[in-house]
């Protein structure tokens, strides 16, 4: 086999919280009289970090905030976010992300989430994937968000793997570059697999069972 393991990011290669955190900018972003935030601006967020996010955002706002005054911008922005993860359940789990996944275990491959999100736990917990990898590395234990690998590096320590014997999932260009500076194969789905950067461009989260083939 090409790969001992797979890492995968969550928001939005996993299950399509990728939408939710759009949501929750956009009503911070009409709050403050930054309504011309839009989805190009959102892709700008994908796989960076919240405060990193918050920067998106506050260049369409009308005014300057105070480092004090951007922190709580941050919590208000995920106190919506958590709001919409609240109504998450095991059925925001695709079947066919399921199956994938299933198969791929079966197949004896290490699966670990390497994502930037510091409520990658409580979305875990909320589509029933709690104890379903075998590491988890995110947001809440690494200092530096993508396109910085450090995620992607703890993951595979983690897993007591190296770089070049895992392929990281993304749908993030921050992503793609996340993972080719720390030396891993990436394959990129939805946004990432049309930067051009990935190594593998997946059509769907299933196109990895011919990537990740048993030799
Ligand atoms: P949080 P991923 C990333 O998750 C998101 O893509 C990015 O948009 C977000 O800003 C970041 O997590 C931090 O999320 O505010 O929940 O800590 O794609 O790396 O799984
Ligand atoms: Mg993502």
């Amino acid at each position: 086999m090409r790969y001992k393991g797979i890492i995968f990011d969550l928001d939005g290669v996993i299950c399509s919280t990728d939408e939710y955190h759009y949501q929750a900018w956009k009503a911070l972003a009409n709050e403050i009289g930054a309504s011309e935030f839009s989805r190009a601006d959102n892709a700008r967020q994908r796989g960076v970090s919240r405060m990193e996010s918050l920067e998106v955002v506050l260049e369409k706002a009308p005014k300057v905030y105070t480092e004090a005054e951007k922190q709580a911008l941050a919590d208000h922005k995920n106190k919506l976010y958590q709001g919409l993860l609240a109504n998450m359940s095991p059925a925001d789990l695709s079947g066919e992300v399921r199956q994938t996944l299933d198969t791929l275990r079966g197949r004896g491959l290490l699966l670990a989430i390497g994502s930037s999100s510091k409520n990658a736990p409580l979305i875990l917990e909320r589509i029933g994937l709690r104890n379903y990898f075998d590491q988890v590395a995110d947001g809440n234990q690494i200092t530096r968000s993508k396109p910085h690998p450090e995620v992607f590096l703890l993951a595979a320590r983690l897993l007591g793997l190296e770089p070049r014997d895992c392929l990281v999932v993304e749908d993030a260009e921050a992503g793609i570059e996340a993972g080719q500076r720390g030396g891993f194969d990436t394959a990129g789905i939805g946004p990432a697999a049309e930067c051009g950067r990935a190594a593998y461009e997946l059509r769907c989260f299933s196109d990895l069972l011919t990537i990740a083939k048993s030799s």
